[in-house]
């Protein structure tokens, strides 16, 4: 494998950061009682991982209602983000998002939504942005395999092979859009069979093994820098847990199914080949298991000490005030 030690530890340390994300700080969340509807990644680790590896703060990311990995590969704080999902003014969006809005521009994460596909033209967007000012930069829209059936999704891919934006469609097959299977919605056998009716790779990827995930990833970046327009990458994987945290019995799956995917679980298939290859040590993986512990329950910490947005603030930042010149002069509204 031709990569070096600190970029497997970065590769890691992110996995290790989104699962106990979900884990302990959803856990934590549950035992407050805090409103609003939280989604786990846990288990789809290696596909934000992977992708994001390739990315800077000045390429662009959208997400989806099952955000939060997403988030943290691309360097929004964790610790901020917690704060978010507690509804906190310290919350990357002073609390008012939560967990399906959290954005933080300063690291080119465009928004987790809570609307399905509906931030995929986001990142076209942002694509086409950079392609008019031919600054080099990429995007990437993530979406599930239940998003990959709207039209919002068809409408941008098209127009994104058209024009041939610097932008990754990544579709996180995880086998269920909420309790309906894959097989039962989707027309095609894959997701990426239908790379072809829009004229660009369409890719089938091992979504459990962050190391296919990155090949397959800085393949499509590459084409995407050097202006060949879009691909499209299918990364099979799974959610270990519900399909929110209300989802607890998960009864149209079975039980097999679910330890068939735990045992290819992302970390656990990182730390056999990096520990079997001799390419990292077990105490040095082991030291960072409990650093990022101890990052999460700090980050809980934080989220539960800080206080809630004041009562006056209640409009701050939701409307704007977007000025009317040309239309009515000199008048206003908020939208
Ligand atoms: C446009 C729209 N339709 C329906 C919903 C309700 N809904 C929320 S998540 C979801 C399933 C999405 O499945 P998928 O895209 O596979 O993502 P996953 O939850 O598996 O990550 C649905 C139908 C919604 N939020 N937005
Ligand atoms: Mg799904």
């Amino acid at each position: 494998m031709d990569m070096d030690p600190q970029a497997l530890i970065s590769l890691y340390r992110t996995m290790v950061t989104i699962r106990n994300f979900e884990e302990i700080g959803i856990y934590e969340m549950g035992q407050r009682r805090l409103s609003g509807s939280v989604h786990s990644s846990a288990g789809q680790e290696a596909v934000p991982t992977g992708i994001c590896a390739h990315l800077t703060d000045s390429d662009s990311i959208a997400s989806t209602h099952r955000g939060h990995g997403h988030c943290i590969a691309k360097g929004v704080d964790p610790k901020l983000m917690m704060a978010e999902l507690f509804g906190r003014v310290t919350g990357t969006n002073k609390g008012k998002g939560g967990s399906m809005h959290i954005a933080d521009m300063t690291k080119g994460m465009l928004g987790t939504n809570g609307v399905v596909a509906a931030s995929v033209p986001l990142a076209v967007g942002a694509a086409l942005t950079s392609s008019i000012k031919g600054t080099g930069q990429v995007s990437v829209a993530f979406f599930g395999d239940g998003g990959a059936n709207q039209g919002v999704l068809h409408e941008s891919m098209n127009l994104a092979s058209v024009w041939k934006l610097p932008v990754l469609f990544v579709c996180e097959n995880n086998q269920y859009a909420e309790s309906t299977p894959v097989e039962y919605a989707l027309s095609a056998e894959n997701v990426a069979d239908r790379g072809v009716g829009y004229n660009m790779p369409g890719v089938l990827v091992d979504g459990m093994d962050v190391f296919a995930v990155h090949e397959a990833a800085g393949a499509a970046v590459q084409r995407a820098r050097s202006g060949q327009g879009p691909t499209l990458l299918e990364c099979k994987t799974y959610r270990y847990y519900g399909h929110t945290v209300f989802d607890n019995p998960r009864s149209y799956r079975t039980e097999e199914e679910e330890t068939y995917w735990r045992g290819r679980d992302p970390i656990q298939l990182f730390r056999t080949r990096t520990l079997e290859e001799g390419l990292l040590q077990a105490s040095l993986l082991d030291s960072i298991d409990a650093e990022i512990e101890q990052l999460i329950r700090d980050a809980i910490k934080f989220a539960d000490e800080s206080p809630l947005p004041p009562e006056d603030d209640v409009y701050t930042d939701v409307y704007v005030e977007y000025p009317l010149d040309g239309l009515r002069r000199g008048a206003s509204m908020t939208i």
